[in-house]
């Protein structure tokens, strides 16, 4: 399939990579030189974290990424708490993102294990800024660095019966102090089918903002869905299972009634507790800040409704 520009955006406003690239030349120059500040920008933002560059790709959102600091702090990653703080309190020190190593297997030919350097060598990385969608009504933009995951699918060779694949993510409650909770079945685990999968806007990250993922965004690498909810975007994952059967994530499985399998963002289809018609954009929470429209498929309709064409998404929530 073939894809040239994220939606909701007009042609005119797409950058193309040379204009880009030149762009941040300039912007990292001017940084360097201390003439700008660099929230927004792909930039460097923690001189200790190592760097990870990817050449743009035509499929980002120009929209501007949300503050670094933002995102970085103000996460949801249950294995380390519930509260935002938690997450970036916690997995900075306490979890080890190397080394590390993930497992794919299940309906493959070449069922095999990759160490994360490997895993990273294994396709050109680019940066997507994509926006994400919580299903808590905030929303982020964010740059993340890695490649589809149909690169990886493409190297394993699934076979006929590989129908979905599951995504299982670390639990170790040595590292992981909120494994103590029952909030989810651990370990985290998602889904997606196997068209979902293959869709060039899922990406396998290992870095935002130009450098590796933080601990607490989901180290050493993650899945990012943007058409979903951002619970389907498990983090540090250590097994990718190709199966005949839909497994069952870790939010259905805690409370079937508000989270399905697809959680495709749908402003028209109510959370069983809440609107989804709209949500707050992280940074933008001042006292006289409009609240977005929340989009279909969060914006992404134009490359991914034909994959759900005929599906009744009030019932396939
Ligand atoms: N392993 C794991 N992955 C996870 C979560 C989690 O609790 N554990 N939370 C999800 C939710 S609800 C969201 S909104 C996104 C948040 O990603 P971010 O904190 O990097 O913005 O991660 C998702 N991935
Ligand atoms: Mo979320």
């Amino acid at each position: 399939m073939l894809i040239h520009r994220a939606p909701d955006v007009a042609p005119s406003e797409i950058t193309p990579p040379a204009v880009w690239r030149e762009r941040r030349t300039l912007l990292q120059a001017a940084a360097a030189a201390g003439l700008v500040g660099v929230v927004g920008t792909s930039a460097a933002q923690n001189a200790a974290a190592p760097k990870l560059a990817g050449r743009p790709s035509p499929l980002s959102t120009v929209e501007r990424a949300t503050p670094y600091k933002l995102v970085t702090e103000y996460c949801n990653y249950f294995e380390f708490g519930t509260d935002k703080e938690d997450p970036a309190r916690l997995a900075p020190k306490m979890l080890k993102p190397r080394p590390w190593t993930v497992q794919v297997d299940g309906e493959v030919q070449r069922a095999r294990s990759f160490g994360i350097e490997d895993l990273m060598k294994l396709a050109p990385m680019e940066e997507r800024t994509y926006r994400l969608r919580c299903v808590e009504a905030w929303s982020a933009v964010v740059p993340w660095v890695g490649f589809p995951l149909a690169e990886l699918i493409k190297t394993v060779a699934p076979t006929g019966n590989a129908k979905f694949v599951e995504f299982i993510t670390l639990a170790d409650p040595k590292q992981m102090p909120g494994l103590r909770s029952d909030v989810l079945r651990w370990p985290y685990t998602e889904g997606l089918r196997m068209d979902e999968a293959m869709h060039p806007l899922t990406l396998l990250a290992f870095g935002m903002y130009g450098e590796v993922l933080p601990n607490q965004n989901g180290a050493p690498v993650r899945l990012v869905v943007p058409w979903k909810y951002g619970f389907k975007s498990a983090k540090s994952l250590v097994r990718i299972r190709f199966v005949e059967k839909q497994p069952v994530n870790s939010w259905k499985a805690s409370a079937p009634h508000e989270y399905g399998f697809y959680s495709n963002v749908n402003p028209d289809v109510d959370h069983a507790r809440w609107s989804q018609a709209s949500e707050r954009r992280l940074g933008e929470d001042g006292l006289f800040a409009k609240r977005r429209p929340t989009l279909m498929f969060n914006g992404y309709a134009e490359q991914v409704a034909s994959l759900y064409s005929g599906m009744d998404l009030r019932m396939n929530f």
